[in-house]
């Protein structure tokens, strides 16, 4: 039986590294954001929320008294406004899934009154869905891009643009308003809009899936949340019409072309690729195109496994969840090797220096993974979803919750980025906002529901993925348990488990991370033993029993499958699931004459450093240093390097550039 994630609500972060993270996210991420999306932020690039919105709204008016003219272009990105003009007050402005941005805000801040009530966040994002459901139109569609620019023209472009890539943002949200406040005004937004697409797409109606999916995800919640199967059909029909011929995506791109005249292609599913939509997804084996796109599909089709009990398409997530971790995967976590397309590469193309790995992917992959635990508790998921978190999530956001990373390096030449063509999206310093402003909300709606990606229970069982302090409220065979965790992984492996309250006969199983070694762990009079990487501890749980988890943290030297050129030769280093990298700040420049000193890896000791208030721990590693000699020829014959012995300090990956501009790398020779 799948197991399903603990309530937000039922459970308190006490961690003092994530409580700080879930803080920063309401105190700083929330207001600033809500600021971009009014348009208040000096220096920023605009984000045209609120604007497009209210000018939504008016349109609709307008079409209504009869004085509407529809516009006739519909670019992927529409053409904002010079700094010396001021915006026309009926104009769409920026990318078309510029509304899905306002609806990521609106679920962060649902998590975090599901956390922590407040009346003027509350009532301040009253304000943004009052604007949404003035410019949903009356059939119930909603997107501000078609409805102000030419509504006669929604739903002929779902391959490129996000009609229902924005509708699947508005469910997520409205779900989460919903279970946060009880009001049911998005909910029922969400549900108009869904029965307008539902009138139009499935079963004996027109064939058409997302070009950006998310909707599927997203249905599968709203099934959940309202127990109306129409969702999970629309869902399911996304899945089932996904890469199938004849391609819905070619026949529309098809429709196009004849309009202005071009030839038509052959209607193959083969040139969409980049949008999982070249075979259907039963078949799929290779994690491939856009990388967010694939991790929500897989998401999606997770979700679909698990609802509908499909073994096929489980069998196609295992597959996609093999290619992406065995082939594709980062060791920050991160997916997507390729700028072009925001994609996934050929398999073992993993470069560090022009890596995309976009934020929305590494948030994505963790959605995939919590999905794959509800299915298959295996130790492994629950490794990857900790890795992505703790590493390339985190560093999408500065310390002090204020400037963002959309593409994730693992080796920095800030002189490089600013001058080399091939470097242009790798930004060496975060970003206060972006036009495609995607991952600073993305980040603040994964970090917000964290407590959902802990615990997963079923009957009379409940998993423990993630170690973060907080008190759980479990529920184990219909009895309720209340749990208090106490762990920092900043700090050290040690967990203590105590029952705080209550009575029950269970199984609490606790993953024993990949990242250990020599785990110790204590229970007294319960049943021990271990199965897929989890310790499950079975017996009657009583007021004042406790678990002691003894996870040792040795520093640890990772070393890359050869077949990935880019790091053949080197090492990184690593501590619990925190991976480390090295900063000109730290070690001076040309951080590349670094070499490992494997002999020495005993040498290494863990420290720590103080920055934005918050205790990193950093390791000093002893290294040699290349000597470099200024007058040295540009070839000539070989002899052995000069080297000199130092100690490397290593950070923390997901603190780098928090301390000023410089490189930064986290594969050493
Ligand atoms: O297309 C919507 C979002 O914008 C994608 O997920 C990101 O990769 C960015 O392209
Ligand atoms: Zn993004």
């Amino acid at each position: 039986m799948p197991s399903k994630p603990l309530h937000i609500k039922a459970t308190k972060i006490t961690d003092a590294f994530w409580s700080r993270e879930i803080d920063l996210i309401r105190d700083a991420v929330i207001p600033y954001q809500w600021d971009a999306l009014n348009d208040r932020v000096e220096g920023a690039e605009p984000s045209w929320w609120m604007h497009n919105m209210k000018a939504a709204a008016r349109a609709i008016a307008a079409r209504k008294a009869g004085r509407y003219t529809p516009k006739n272009k519909l670019p992927f990105i529409v053409a904002t406004p010079q700094e010396s003009e001021t915006p026309l007050d009926d104009e769409f402005y920026g990318f078309v899934f510029q509304d899905s941005d306002g609806y990521k805000w609106l679920e962060a801040v649902a998590y975090q009154l599901m956390r922590c009530p407040d009346a003027a966040l509350q009532a301040e994002a009253q304000t943004a869905i009052d604007a949404i459901c003035a410019a949903q139109e009356d059939d119930g569609y909603l997107d501000t891009c078609y409805t102000i620019n030419n509504r006669d023209r929604a739903f002929t472009n779902l391959k490129d643009h996000h009609e229902l890539y924005c509708f699947g943002h508005l469910v997520e949200a409205a779900v989460a308003w919903h279970q946060a406040t009880g009001h049911d005004d998005l909910l029922n937004a969400a549900k108009r809009f869904g029965r307008c697409i539902a009138a139009k797409f499935g079963p004996g109606l027109e064939r058409g899936c997302p070009g950006h999916e998310i909707a599927e995800m997203a249905l599968f919640r709203l099934f959940e949340e309202t127990g109306e199967a129409e969702w999970r059909d629309l869902a399911n029909f996304f899945l089932d019409v996904r890469g199938t011929a004849p391609s819905t995506f070619a026949l529309e791109e098809n429709k196009a072309r004849a309009a202005q005249g071009q030839a038509e292609l052959p209607v193959t599913t083969e040139r969409y690729q980049y949008y999982q939509a070249h075979i259907p997804v039963r078949e799929m084996k290779e994690a491939v195109g856009h990388a967010v796109r694939q991790m929500y599909l897989c998401s999606g089709m997770a979700d679909a496994a698990r609802e509908n009990n499909d073994a096929a398409m489980l069998e196609a997530c295992k597959r996609l969840w093999q290619s992406t971790v065995r082939q594709k995967l980062y060791v920050t976590g991160g997916v997507g090797g390729k700028h072009e397309g925001e994609a996934f590469s050929r398999a073992y193309d993993l470069p560090s220096d022009t890596a995309y790995s976009e934020t929305c992917a590494a948030v994505g992959l963790v959605f995939f993974a919590r999905r794959m635990l509800q299915m298959i508790p295996d130790s492994p998921y629950a490794d990857v979803m900790e890795q992505a978190l703790y590493n390339t999530v985190l560093a999408g956001m500065a310390l002090d919750g204020k400037s963002f990373f959309y593409v994730n390096p693992l080796e920095v030449d800030p002189k490089a980025c600013e001058t080399d063509g091939r470097l242009r999206h790798v930004k060496p310093v975060r970003q206060k906002w972006f036009g495609c402003a995607c991952c600073p909300p993305n980040i603040a709606r994964l970090v917000s529901s964290l407590p959902a990606y802990m615990v997963t229970t079923e009957d009379n069982a409940a998993y423990i993925h993630l170690y973060i302090g907080s008190e759980l409220q479990l529920s184990l065979g219909g009895q309720n348990l209340r749990v208090k965790m106490d762990a920092n992984l900043l700090r050290d492996g040690k967990i203590d488990i105590s029952i705080l309250e209550g009575e029950a006969s269970g199984t609490l199983s606790f993953r024993i991370p990949a990242w250990t070694r020599n785990a110790k762990i204590h229970a007294a009079g319960k049943t021990q033993t271990t199965e897929n990487g989890y310790c499950r501890l079975n017996g009657v749980w009583r007021t004042g029993d406790t678990v002691q988890l003894d996870f040792p943290m040795p520093i640890r030297m990772l070393t890359a499958n050869p077949l990935v050129r880019e790091t053949e030769g080197m090492v990184c280093f690593a501590r619990g699931p925190l991976v480390y990298c090295a900063e000109e700040k730290d070690n001076g420049k040309d951080l590349y004459l670094l070499r490992a000193q494997p002999e020495k890896l005993d040498d290494a000791q863990v420290d720590q450093i103080e920055t934005a208030n918050l205790p990193l721990p950093v390791l000093k590693i002893p290294v040699r240093r290349v000597q470099t000699k200024a007058d040295a020829p540009l070839y000539q014959d070989w002899t052995a390097e000069e080297t000199a012995d130092t100690v490397v300090t290593l950070i923390p990956y997901f603190a780098w550039s928090n301390r000023g501009k410089g490189e930064m790398r986290v594969w050493l020779h």
